[in-house]
């Protein structure tokens, strides 16, 4: 179905048309309470889509950014997970696979604190959640105070971020381990060929893949590793979403993950200090994290970080533009700084020379510049580098970046991901956090970052909300 909305802005739009445009996208993919990341292929609320388009909506509507944070964080697991989908149940079942009969979160999540009466899937996303929480208050402090935002949700991130360090500390050594190629949430990453080859698939035909039906196959992934993922979230599921003690098949800490994180947890310190609460544990939290980050993370050899597979127990020597979003990481010795700024304007990802940062590693042996994760550029990952730059004073490339990518996203339609060389549109179009992404690089500048700030005293004592106590208004 192609729509208005669908047709390419040129790529000349001013400011003012390409923020209409991204204004319509939102509007247009919003359900009442939170923001489908597109209407075709991805018909449900998305974890860490809804925290990058909360990050845009601000820029609209406060409130809808608010309540994009809430309808997610309503739907958070006893355990402290925040699902990766929340189903809307108006969206018929054959529209998106997995279905919430595949993941079967109430009952076959119910011993891990599922909720009762929302449907959602039972893996995770990265925790951009608190970053967003924090962007948005600081949009309209005033509004945000009124309505009680940030108390209201505090407890519920503190709760995600104990989840993701505590049972999800797989690896024992202070970081967050992804049990599945979907919760890093860049699925088809070369990254996970390797881990992936261990899993035995199910059957082709044993389920039917609805992507395809929105998805150009060589833009998406293949049958073999759709058969792996929905082995992977079988076996999850069937042992009751269980981590302690778990087997699993596939696990590993990611950077990218990791990175993001930290930085939520600065931006949990700012929202403890603002709530009243003690902040520093959480600055403790970020500075382990980040010395775990380095010492377990960090390839010298490479100049970037790369992922640790857990079961094989080695770093994965693919190099994705996951072992460069880092630079969001306030605090970072100044040679890894130095190494990864070096990187990103190398032959692997040509920042600087070629419209925005590729998904994957130019000269990798998988690199494929139209395939979901292994080339192409997203908007996601390269609005993050733009932050990174900015913190570590690389303001012109940065500011290029941005021109860049406000040029790619208006001559694209807002697509999902773009060729890094030539930027066409590839993947689908009108989606989410493109939209909103190009909203808040339009509104530029970004203030007062959430990296370390210095340690306030409580001032006065607020009562926590617990994650069963609902954030949902
Ligand atoms: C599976 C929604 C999501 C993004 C992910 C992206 C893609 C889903 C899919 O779409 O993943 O979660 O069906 O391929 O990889 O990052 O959150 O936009």
């Amino acid at each position: 179905m192609t729509s208005l909305l669908e047709t390419p802005v040129p790529a000349a739009a001013d400011d003012l048309t390409l923020r209409r445009g991204a204004a319509r996208v939102l509007l247009r993919n919003w359900t009442g309470i939170s923001t489908i990341p597109s209407r075709g292929l991805y018909p449900h609320q998305w974890s860490w889509d809804s925290a990058f388009i909360a990050i845009g909506l601000r820029h609209l509507s406060v409130r809808r950014a608010q309540r994009e944070l809430e309808s997610l964080l309503g739907a958070q697991w006893a355990d402290g997970r925040v699902p990766h989908i929340v189903f809307n149940p108006r969206v018929p079942l054959d529209a998106y696979f997995p279905s919430p009969d595949f993941w079967r979160s109430s009952s076959a999540g119910a011993a891990a604190g599922a909720p009762a009466h929302t449907e959602t899937s039972g893996i995770v996303q990265p925790p951009v959640h608190a970053l967003a929480a924090w962007l948005v208050h600081e949009a309209d402090p005033q509004a945000s105070r009124r309505r009680n935002f940030l108390p209201r949700l505090y407890g519920r991130l503190a709760a995600w971020h104990d989840y993701l360090t505590g049972p999800r500390d797989l690896g024992r050594a202070g970081l967050a381990a992804m049990v599945h190629p979907w919760e890093p949430g860049m699925d088809n990453s070369p990254c996970w060929d390797g881990p992936l080859a261990r899993v035995n698939p199910v059957p082709t035909g044993s389920y039917r893949r609805a992507d395809l039906d929105h998805g150009q196959p060589a833009e998406r992934p293949t049958d073999l590793d759709y058969g792996r993922y929905v082995r992977l979230a079988t076996d999850y599921r069937d042992s009751g979403y269980t981590d302690a003690g778990g087997a699993h098949a596939f696990a590993v800490e990611d950077p990218c993950v990791n990175a993001l994180l930290i930085v939520s947890e600065h931006a949990l310190a700012r929202i403890a200090a603002e709530t009243g609460m003690d902040p520093a544990p959480h600055h403790e939290r970020a500075a382990r994290l980040t010395a775990a980050l380095v010492e377990r993370l960090w390839s010298p050899a490479d100049g970037m970080f790369l992922n640790r597979d857990l079961v094989g127990g080695a770093l994965i020597t693919e190099r994705s533009i996951a072992g460069l979003v880092p630079l969001i990481v306030p605090g970072l010795p100044q040679d890894v700084v130095d190494a990864l700024l070096t990187t990103a304007a190398g032959p692997g990802f040509r920042l600087g020379e070629v419209p925005m940062a590729p998904s994957y590693d130019f000269r990798g042996h998988a690199f494929d510049p139209h395939r979901y994760w292994r080339g192409p550029a997203w908007f996601n990952t390269n609005w993050l580098l733009e932050r990174g730059l900015r913190q570590y004073g690389q303001a012109p490339t940065a500011d290029a970046l941005r021109t860049a990518m406000l040029g790619a996203a208006g001559a694209s339609g807002f697509a999902e991901y773009v060729d890094p060389v030539t930027a066409q549109a590839r993947g689908t179009r009108d989606f989410g956090w493109t939209a909103a992404l190009t909203l808040d690089l339009l509104a530029g500048g970004h203030p007062a970052d959430p990296g370390p700030s210095s340690p306030t005293s409580p001032s006065s004592p607020t009562s926590l909300s617990s994650p069963s106590n609902g954030a949902r208004t």
